[in-house]
């Protein structure tokens, strides 16, 4: 079977490529680029699974038929920020803003925020479109903290100033390998992985 990914995010889709590697399905994994890019869309519905959605069906109306879409909508929310940056999080230092700029902003918003409220997550919502009107929603999350300076240089977004519970290292030190383990992404990857089995499909 073959699978689009409807993001614009090379970053995402480095890590879906390393994901399905180990997943054990046959899927050819193409990306938005194949198509000559994403789709502009306007994410203005305010939560993940809204702006998941309207990747997911842009990305829809211009892939070939028979073919599967995966959109991913994910973020980082931060307890002293009231769940900020959240939906945001790619465009929290303003449109078109690099992740050091993002990164720096969330620094400088964290700056008085003590040990005890440092406390955030990553969310990752997928959605996943079929050729016979399957449509499924995963979503994964992944807790942790937020240090006050950044840490490795792995990973992208705001890898490198979050610690995940029980680790001592930031996703910016830890291997690609242990991100797929334990991240909000590879969680939301391991439901849709079991869907697909249960359903029968990635067999051939
Ligand atoms: P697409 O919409 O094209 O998929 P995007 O980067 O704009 O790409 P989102 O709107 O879902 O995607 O925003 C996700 C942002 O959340 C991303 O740019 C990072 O800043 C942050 N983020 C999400 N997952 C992350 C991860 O695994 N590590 C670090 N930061 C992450």
């Amino acid at each position: 079977m073959e699978l689009f990914l409807a993001t614009g995010n090379n970053h995402k889709v480095e890590e879906f490529n390393r994901l399905f590697a180990k997943a054990g399905l046959k899927v050819k994994v193409r990306s938005a680029k194949d198509l000559g890019g994403m789709p502009y869309v306007d994410e203005n519905t305010g939560t993940f699974t809204g702006n998941c959605r309207l990747k997911v069906e842009a990305l829809r109306r211009i892939v070939p038929p028979k073919t599967w879409v995966l959109a991913d909508d994910s973020g980082l929310c931060c307890d002293a920020l009231q769940g900020g940056p959240g939906v945001d999080s790619a465009v929290y230092a303003g449109n078109g803003a690099t992740d050091a700029q993002n990164r720096a902003k969330l620094l400088e918003a964290m700056k008085k925020a003590p040990a005890h409220k440092r406390g955030a997550r990553f969310e990752c919502h997928l959605i996943l479109l079929g050729p016979n009107h399957e449509d499924e929603k995963f979503v994964g999350q992944c807790w942790g903290k937020i240090l006050e300076a950044e840490v490795g240089t792995e990973g992208f977004g705001y890898d490198s100033l979050f610690v995940p519970a029980n680790e001592e290292k930031t996703f910016g030190e830890l291997s690609p390998k242990q991100k797929d383990i334990i991240s909000h992404r590879a969680k939301a990857f391991a439901l849709m992985v079991a869907w697909f089995k249960e359903n029968g499909f990635g067999r051939s």
